[in-house]
């Protein structure tokens, strides 16, 4: 699989502009994940007992930054190296973290809708199809990555 340059940076980049937002970023990449999955709601430990989606929640924040650095990171390595390695210990733990909360590989169809919908409010003038191809390409090949860890522990 080819991923050049171009769409490396435009990950990149994009995410250098997110970063700066990160309150409103976490919030809505939640909040749109938990509408098409009510039921994943449970699965995190800091939302668990509670109704609503906490507007300010620190450990919802850590988390979201991660999930976007991570798929970030996933970009570089696609461009460097043609292929997802992540610190291979990373991988394990991540693939490990998913199993353990029930996650279904139909949640991460949820959460990729999720972090392209919110990538494309976040850069509004600056989205492009491009842009969004790029994102599209490194969630893929980090959630296959995640998910061969997840089969991989069973
Ligand atoms: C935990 C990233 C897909 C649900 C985590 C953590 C990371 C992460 C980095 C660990 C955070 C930490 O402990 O500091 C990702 C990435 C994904 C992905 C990069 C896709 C490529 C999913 C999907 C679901 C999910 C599809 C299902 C809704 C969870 C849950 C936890 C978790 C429940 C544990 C949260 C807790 O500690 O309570 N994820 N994730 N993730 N993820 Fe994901
Ligand atoms: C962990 N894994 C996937 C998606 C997430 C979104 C917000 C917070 C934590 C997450």
């Amino acid at each position: 699989m080819v991923f050049s340059e171009k769409q490396e940076s435009l990950v990149k980049e994009s995410w250098e502009v997110m970063k700066q937002n990160v309150p409103e970023l976490s919030l809505r990449l939640f909040t749109l994940i938990m509408e098409d999955a009510p039921e994943a709601k449970n699965m995190f430990s800091f939302l668990q007992n509670t109704d609503e989606i906490p507007q300010n929640n620190p450990k919802l924040r850590a988390h979201a930054v991660k999930v976007f650095k991570t798929t970030c990171e996933s970009a570089i390595q696609l461009h460097e190296k043609g292929k997802v390695v992540v610190a291979d210990t990373t991988l394990k733990w991540l693939g490990a973290v998913h199993l353990q909360k029930g996650v279904m590989y139909p949640h991460f169809e949820v959460v990729k809708v999720a972090l392209l919908r919110t990538v494309k409010e976040a850069m509004g003038d600056k989205w492009s199809e491009e842009m969004n191809g790029a994102w599209t390409q490194a969630y893929d090949m980090l959630a296959m990555a995640i998910k061969d860890e997840m089969k991989a522990e069973t």
